[in-house]
């Protein structure tokens, strides 16, 4: 008999962050996780999460938005459809609903915690089998106070939580970003690893200053410096400066790979599960960047447990990851709905090791944080 997809929840769960979190186009003092339960025929449920950052000022879905569009296009497309054939199931949205990538995901990220409890296997193996067993994670420092992102990587360091440290920039005039982020990368000094992301923030001439003064004061990657529709601009910046040049917001899917190859404009690449409509959207925009030689890392939409871990499986198949990731989603939240929150040590994090996405949702914390609790 055929397992089918029975009914498919989309859930606004509205959790506090443990600080702001204050991004170029942003500041954050809660996050809104959109959680998908799907439930089959055969009684598994699989459950998938859809998340973005700051409404719509990250991109072109909110998780309002991606609601309405699950329970109106696409739960009722799936509906009676073969639970246990995942890309059926998603040529099937294909067809019903163009772009809308965050929402496919989520629901991927459902059919394939569904079926992999189905056959009693993690996630990874149901994709072909994990490469590595941890991924290392960085933490992004946001908080909007250099002597207080000093203290917390200070803090993290000791605990052996997270080496590379990520800033948020691009709010400020330029030369007031970089004295601040050549504060931290002095304080931290070879100790640690610094990033930065300007989110889009700059215009190429604003990039060209920036770039070489945060070069020289020691940088190891500029992430997104332009708007995600210059990618010529963003192609003579990675021409022009040694500092690798990494791309976000203008990748998405795996055309968006080849453009940005063909174009030399970026020496590594962000990859999202949400940006590329699921797990397997990201693994074949990794493939256009490996066949590129361009360098990848795991990148995060800031979701929580289910998001980073089903982010997780995916990028722990892939045989080069060489800017590692940025999975620490989970740890800038206060609480969450699962039952059991990932592991972080030794600069890692740990995937769980049950069947599917080896999570089970809490009903008390889903029932007391979702936004329409009666
Ligand atoms: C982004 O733009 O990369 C990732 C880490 C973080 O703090 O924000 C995100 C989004
Ligand atoms: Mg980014």
């Amino acid at each position: 008999m055929n397992i089918t997809v029975g009914s498919v929840e989309a859930i606004l769960v509205d959790l506090p962050t443990i600080r702001a979190h204050q991004l170029a186009m942003a500041t954050m003092q809660r996050q809104t996780l959109v959680i998908v339960r799907l439930r089959c025929s055969d009684g598994v449920e699989g459950i998938g999460e859809a998340t973005t950052i700051g409404g719509l000022s990250y991109g072109d879905e909110s998780p309002e938005g991606i609601k309405l569009t699950i329970d109106t296009y696409l739960a009722p497309a799936l509906a009676g459809a073969d639970a246990t054939n995942v890309h059926g199931a998603m040529h099937t949205l294909a067809k019903v609903a163009r772009g809308n990538r965050f929402a496919k995901s989520a629901l991927e990220t459902a059919l394939l915690d569904a079926q992999a409890k189905r056959l009693g296997v993690p996630l990874h193996t149901l994709l072909g089998g994990a490469v590595r067993p941890t991924l290392p994670a960085l933490w992004t420092l946001a908080s909007g106070d250099t002597m207080r992102d000093i203290e917390e990587a200070e803090r993290l360091l000791a605990e052996r939580r997270h080496n590379t440290f990520k800033l948020k920039i691009g709010r400020r005039a330029v030369r007031d970003d970089v004295a601040h982020v050549s504060a931290i990368k002095r304080a931290l000094g070879d100790r640690a690893r610094v990033t930065v992301d300007v989110n889009q923030a700059w215009n190429e001439a604003e990039a060209a200053t920036g770039i070489a003064m945060l070069e020289a004061a020691g940088i190891d990657l500029v992430e997104q410096p332009v708007p995600r529709e210059q990618r010529a601009a963003l192609a003579r910046l990675a021409a022009r400066f040694v500092v690798p040049i990494m791309a976000d917001e203008t990748l998405c899917g795996p055309e968006d790979a080849v453009d940005l190859a063909r174009l030399g404009a970026a020496d590594v690449f962000a990859l999202k599960i949400a940006k590329s409509g699921g797990i397997h959207g990201m693994l074949r925009t990794a493939a256009v960047g490996d066949a590129a030689g361009i360098a990848l890392y795991g990148g995060t939409m800031l979701e929580g447990s289910v998001g980073t871990i089903a982010a997780a499986h995916g990028f722990c198949t892939l045989p080069q990851l060489a800017w590692g990731t940025e999975l620490f989603g989970p740890l800038l939240l206060k609480d969450d709905v699962v039952t059991q929150r990932p592991a972080y040590r030794d600069f890692e994090l740990h995937l769980p090791d049950g069947p599917g996405l080896g999570l089970m949702l809490d009903e008390d914390k889903l029932a007391f944080y979702r936004r329409d609790r009666a």
